[in-house]
């Protein structure tokens, strides 16, 4: 018996569709593979787990290929059991993680709950439903709100209001992040920060606080302040000490995408294909995070919404959200008064821009957001429950504590016939064409055991 090493290396799953539908059928696209793995993932997929194959996706630019496949996800862990009877070439080893990566990307995109640690031994439970994220800018110049806040009473009075609203999380920041603003310096931020994280502490002892900064000088004051949560726009890019310090704070991280800095970000924000790069990011992201030891259960992603798109982008992520699930991490998203809002509507000043906000948020909801970064915490509040009451067909206060999205239990899959391996055939691995692959009925051999 031979043990083998996994390469999944630049292999990625995600889930296409599916969003809030009762059955628990999934159309997942793995990439890159080349056209010889895309035929044996198909066969080995179709031939365990009854999925069947729906299109092929190809990057002209890097001439690899992807699967597209539809089917009910199940444990695919019985792959890897033929591993164990046979050495394969490293062709159908990387097949075999392809399937593990689907299998992870199923899971990831049907997880609904999800736990965070907070210091002094509490927990934060996110999902199923949405969360709210007050916003609360202590900053002179912040796009919709600044100079609100700058008196720490007024501040400490906002935090409170809307903790009392029904804010699950407030988000407490002192340097703004509109396009063509500068850093503000470390000292500056917790000039502005330390009277209100503090203040808003003293008063209510559990409202989980997030501290909205890049430095990681101000969000270990912050900590010790009594903050919970460390909130990064630039996905710890930003500073190189950012990693180290929430590693050994064990508190949750917020990673964000966005495309170049807050002082050139809207330049002329441009992308290939903006849902795949925002997952990729993520992935570079999460594999950075781990290698620096912080705990993959505590980190949250957030695509960056005005970060680097143009409207047209904001769209494109918000439509298809839900794909950024497969990655099995709550989403949060900050589209509250955003400018591309305003151009939709025309409506000009951020802080009319509520209708918007809480249709766009309500939209991000429904697409699987777990947490809404938001101005307007009461609307919110009230949106969601709307949102929540449509995805799950039944209204907010009557959804059972323990009752999941769909309705319908999943059909399990057949068991796997373990007494009959398949094998792939001689001479898979040689003589690749080119152009598009096309999966063959013989070779995925649907009869030899009978199974569909
Ligand atoms: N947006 C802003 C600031 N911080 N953090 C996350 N995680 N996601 C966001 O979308 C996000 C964020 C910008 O909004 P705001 O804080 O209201 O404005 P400003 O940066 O001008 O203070």
């Amino acid at each position: 018996m031979s043990t083998i090493a996994f390469s999944t290396a630049g292999l990625r799953a995600r889930v296409l569709a599916s969003v809030n539908s009762p059955l628990p059928l999934l159309t997942v696209l793995v990439e890159p593979l080349s056209q010889q793995e895309c035929r044996h993932v198909t066969a080995l997929l179709a031939r365990f787990h009854q999925f069947r194959i729906v299109g092929w996706a190809s990057d002209e630019r890097s001439e690899k290929w992807g699967v597209i496949l539809s089917g009910a996800p199940g444990d695919l862990s019985d792959v890897e059991f033929f591993l164990t009877r046979r050495v394969f070439s490293n062709t159908k080893v990387r097949s075999i993680a392809a399937c593990r990566e689907i299998q992870a990307a199923a899971k990831g995109y049907l997880r609904e709950r999800f736990l965070l640690r907070l210091p002094r031994g509490r927990e934060l439970a996110i999902g199923p439903g949405t969360s709210v994220m007050g916003v609360l800018n202590v900053t002179p110049d912040s796009f919709s709100d600044g100079g609100r806040y700058m008196d720490p009473d007024r501040a400490i009075e906002h935090g409170l209001a809307m903790a009392a609203e029904g804010a699950d999380i407030l988000d407490i920041g002192a340097e703004s992040t509109r396009p063509g603003t500068k850093p503000v310096p470390p000292d500056e931020q917790w000039r502005r920060l330390e009277p209100v994280i503090s203040g808003i502490r003293a008063a209510a002892k559990d409202i989980p606080i997030s501290v909205d900064t890049s430095s990681a000088a101000v969000a270990e004051r912050a900590l010790e302040a009594g903050a919970d949560i460390v909130n990064d726009v630039t996905a710890m890019r930003g500073d190189e000490r950012m990693a180290a310090l929430v590693s050994s704070a064990k508190v949750p991280i917020v990673l964000m995408h966005m495309q170049g800095t807050p002082e050139t970000m809207q330049i002329a924000p441009s992308y290939a294909e903006v849902v795949s790069e925002i997952d990729a990011f993520f992935r570079e992201r999460l594999a950075a995070a781990a290698k620096a030891g912080i705990d993959p259960e505590q980190t949250i992603l957030d695509p960056g919404f005005g970060f680097g798109k143009t409207v047209a982008h904001n769209l494109e992520i918000l439509r298809r959200l839900h794909e950024l699930k497969s990655l099995g991490r709550p989403l949060l998203v900050g589209v509250s008064r955003k400018s591309f809002l305003g151009k939709i509507t025309g409506i000009e000043p951020p802080s009319a821009r509520t209708i918007e906000s809480l249709i766009a948020g309500a939209l991000a909801a429904f697409c699987g957001a777990s947490i809404i970064r938001a101005h307007d915490v009461a609307g919110h509040v009230r949106a969601l429950k709307v949102a929540r009451s449509v995805a799950t067909g039944m209204p907010v206060s009557e959804i059972p504590a323990e009752s999941s999205r769909s309705p319908i239990a999943a059909v399990p899959a057949a068991p796997p016939d373990l007494s009959a391996p398949f094998f792939f055939e001689d001479g898979d691995d040689e003589g690749e064409e080119d152009g598009e692959p096309e999966p063959s009925d013989d070779e995925e051999g649907d009869e030899e055991d009978g199974r569909a």
